[in-house]
């Protein structure tokens, strides 16, 4: 197996950029592309891929060392065959990080006074296509220099910020957080005042790329482009902290707060210059999830989840009585998951306009196999449960109709190509939900076994957040315990739940006579945003015709 050096690819037309986040360490298997490291200048971050798969053998760089074109930054041993060179597969870096066009320096830029309202377009900022505003630094009425940072933008590897091509006061901003802009798109009406005007294809593309130049070169002579836009950057930058309030951290470590939902601003960073790193995020909610904190907009809703006054709904309050007039009575605190979870259900059964369908499914036969397969198995030590069963039969259901496998996003439905199912556990400190993965390529063994130790891991206050997250479908049992149906809450963003009883033998017509059939009671809850009363009515038909014959599960 041979050692490859990986480098820096060709980043653009900066000299030097600092090494802000080591994302692999030694003994880390390392994917081709994988991101390696993070660097970071005034105005634009990026993550640097591996050119070759293999085994990271020697870190080459270290926290705030300065790198460039060809530095190394590790040593692989390539796993397979001979490795691709690095010049070739560093090619996405290049396109991740596009330099601007050779540009004539801004301050050679004609200087113009503007009549009437001059429009801000989104500059050449290199291949990016589609990327996300993820903040707007302006508002109207602001008094905005040429070149001052508008928004920020961001790709999967890359964060930057959009400068203004004039000067003026901004009478509008067209995009808000969570747009997507490309090159050419309306950013901004500016009036008033004597604006510098550059061709923004030209000085504006220069003035996203250089800025990397700019904050890393201080030892060699900048270009004409890197010293004009030096000038007029720099004030915008907070050095050593945040930009422009923007929390800081790599694209990555933004994505992943959004994807748990983290509100980055609130997390501390624990790494370079303060810089917020992906264990901060997991810190961060691993300390929200076991009640440790609250993030503020949790704090907010505090008085909702323990019933609250109702006055935002627009609710007669809540009744204030002096119950100790009656009886002896007693207080205790309510405990921080009943707390965590009571506001997560207020809201969900608030929000959500849900319909439940109930229904009977036939499973004696699946029973009697059940029983026989714990009976073989005993000795395994791995009891299967019903509710194995259950999982799996509705893996087979949310495949056949996926919108109930799916997310509202705003006005968009997300369809997840994965399957991964919740399950209410009830615990001592009261409702957790584990999240079994990737059902559909797991058996009913595996599921069973999985669901033991998570269960266990719930009950003993051990689960980890990973282990909560990430749900596409909950069921909740109650059939070890009793009852015959009942309306579970939809566990958001997921659209549907499906709440099980105890199943009980009872009198069956089959058409000519009454039949003992052990029969289980099946209660749907759906999201009629998304789901139709129909389409409920044939998931629940669905899912009882595997229950009742298990091998359907196989078409
Ligand atoms: N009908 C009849 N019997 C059932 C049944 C059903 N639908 N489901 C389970 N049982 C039986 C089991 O076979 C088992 O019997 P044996 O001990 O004789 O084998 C017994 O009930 C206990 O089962 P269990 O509850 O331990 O196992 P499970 O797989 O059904 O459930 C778990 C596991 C973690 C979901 C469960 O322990 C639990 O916490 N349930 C509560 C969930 C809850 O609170 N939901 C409400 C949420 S809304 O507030």
């Amino acid at each position: 197996m041979a050692l490859v050096e990986v480098q820096v690819p060709d980043i653009g037309d900066f000299d030097e950029v600092t090494v802000i986040e080591l994302m692999v360490k030694v003994g880390d298997t390392v994917k081709a592309e994988q991101s390696l490291i993070t660097v970071e200048s005034d105005k634009a971050s990026m993550e640097i891929p591996s050119s070759t798969a293999g085994v990271v053998k020697e870190m080459r760089v270290a926290l705030g060392d300065k790198v460039k074109q060809g530095s190394i930054v590790l040593v692989v041993e390539a796993a397979g065959a001979a490795a691709a060179p690095a010049a070739a597969s560093a090619a996405p870096a290049a396109a991740v990080v596009a330099p601007a066009p050779a540009t004539a320096p801004v301050a050679a830029a004609p200087v113009a006074a503007a009549s009437g309202p001059v429009e801000v377009h989104v500059p050449d900022i290199g291949d990016f296509k589609d990327v996300v505003v993820i903040e707007v630094m302006v508002k109207p009425g602001d008094n905005i220099k040429v070149e001052q940072s508008l928004i920020t933008v961001e790709s999967d590897k890359a964060s930057m910020e959009i400068p203004s091509s004039h000067a003026g006061v901004l009478q509008e901003i067209k995009v808000k957080v969570g747009d997507k802009v490309n090159i050419g798109d309306l950013l901004a009406v500016l009036t008033g005042t004597v604006a510098a005007v550059a061709p923004v294809a030209a000085s504006v593309a220069a003035a996203v790329a250089a800025p990397v130049a700019v904050a890393s070169a201080p030892a060699a002579a900048p270009t004409p482009v890197a010293a004009a836009v030096a000038a007029v950057a720099a004030p915008a930058h907070a050095p050593g902290g945040t930009t422009l309030g923007l929390p800081h951290a790599s694209p990555s470590v933004r994505k992943f707060a959004r994807e748990l939902g983290v509100p980055l601003a609130e997390v501390k960073g624990s790494g370079l210059k303060g810089r917020i790193t992906e264990a901060d995020v997991q810190a961060f909610t691993q300390a929200v999830m076991s009640g440790a904190a609250q993030t503020k907009a949790q704090a907010a809703k505090a008085p909702a989840a323990s019933g609250g006054d109702g006055a935002a709904l627009g609710l007669i309050p809540w009744p204030k009585v002096d119950f100790a007039k009656f009886g002896p009575i007693e207080r205790k605190e309510m405990g921080r998951i009943k707390k965590i979870s009571g506001a997560n259900l207020l809201r969900n059964a608030i929000m959500i306009p849900a319909v439940t369908n109930h229904d009977d499914a036939d499973i004696t036969d699946l029973e009697a196999f059940r029983v026989s397969t714990n009976k073989e198995n005993e000795k395994s030590g791995v009891k299967v449960t019903m509710l194995a069963f259950l999982i799996k039969a509705c893996v087979a259901a949310l495949k056949k109709y996926p919108e109930f496998n799916s997310s509202l996003d705003g006005d968009a439905l997300v369809y997840k190509n994965y399957w991964h199912i919740g399950f209410a556990a009830d615990t001592p400190n009261g409702l957790m939900v584990p999240v079994i993965r990737d059902c559909d390529k797991k058996g009913v063994l595996q599921i069973s076994q999985e669901m033991g130790e998570l269960a266990k891991k719930a009950r003993d206050g051990k689960l980890s957040p990973a282990e909560m997250s990430g749900a596409t479908f909950t069921i909740s049992s109650l059939g070890g315990i009793g009852g015959k149906y009942f309306t579970p809450i939809i566990n958001a963003p997921e659209v549907a739940i499906l709440g099980v009883c105890k199943s009980t033998m009872e009198p069956v017509w089959d058409g000519k006579q009454f039949v003992p059939r052990l029969m289980l009671p099946l209660s749907l809850t759906w999201d009629h945003r998304v789901i139709d009363g129909a389409a409920a009515a044939r998931f629940n038909a669905f899912l009882g015709q595997i229950l009742s014959d298990f091998r359907r599960v196989l078409l």
